[in-house]
């Protein structure tokens, strides 16, 4: 049976399948979530991002996912997510939905039975955070993720309130 779980802590840790890293479409890393996921990772994460072919002069356009090995993480795989840039790219609830949905997609085309996601373009990227939940949380119910566990890790304390409060909203 499927859960989604909210929780204040650093993704770097999580012992799930997969974590999913809110990355740039160029793959090869960069601040915030990225930066401590590749630290963390050490080397081969970067070096299995750069084996991922381009498409369109980059490895992952916004609204998609690529997944590769985990280097030193506990997880299997880790997924990179690009989520729009919320000022800047146009239709931002559909491109962050669709970043969301292609993880979970990639997730269940590997088997994986958990998953743990960051509050993905909440940063640098600037999405305001109450309107992600809504669109992260209502992809997370699909019925065609039913049957993952999917565990969404927030930074601050702060920030896991508005996530469970956008829960409690639209339960
Ligand atoms: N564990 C969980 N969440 C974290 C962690 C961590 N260790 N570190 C930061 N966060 P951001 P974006 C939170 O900026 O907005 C990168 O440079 C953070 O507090 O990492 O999608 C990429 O390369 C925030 O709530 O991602 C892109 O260029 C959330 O993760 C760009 O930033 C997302 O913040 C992507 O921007």
């Amino acid at each position: 049976m499927g859960t989604i779980r909210l929780y204040q802590g650093d993704i770097t840790q999580a012992q799930t399948d997969a974590i999913v890293n809110a990355a740039n479409p160029s793959l090869t890393g960069g601040g915030g979530v990225d930066g401590a996921i590749h630290r963390a990772a050490g080397p081969e994460l970067l070096a299995a991002c750069l084996q991922i072919a381009p498409v369109g002069g980059v490895r992952c356009p916004v609204g998609e996912a690529r997944m590769t090995s985990a280097g030193k993480l506990a997880a299997k795989y880790v997924i990179h997510a690009v989520g729009p840039r919320y000022r800047l790219d146009p239709q931002p609830p559909r491109l962050l939905a669709s970043a969301w949905y292609t993880s979970l997609q990639l997730a269940l085309a590997q088997a994986c039975r958990s998953v743990t996601f960051p509050a993905i373009s909440c940063g640098v990227y600037a999405y305001p955070p109450a309107e992600a939940a809504q669109v992260a949380l209502s992809v997370c119910r699909q019925p065609a993720f039913a049957g993952l566990a999917i565990d969404i890790c927030l930074f601050s304390e702060e920030m896991l309130q508005i996530w469970q409060h956008a829960a409690a909203e639209s339960p």
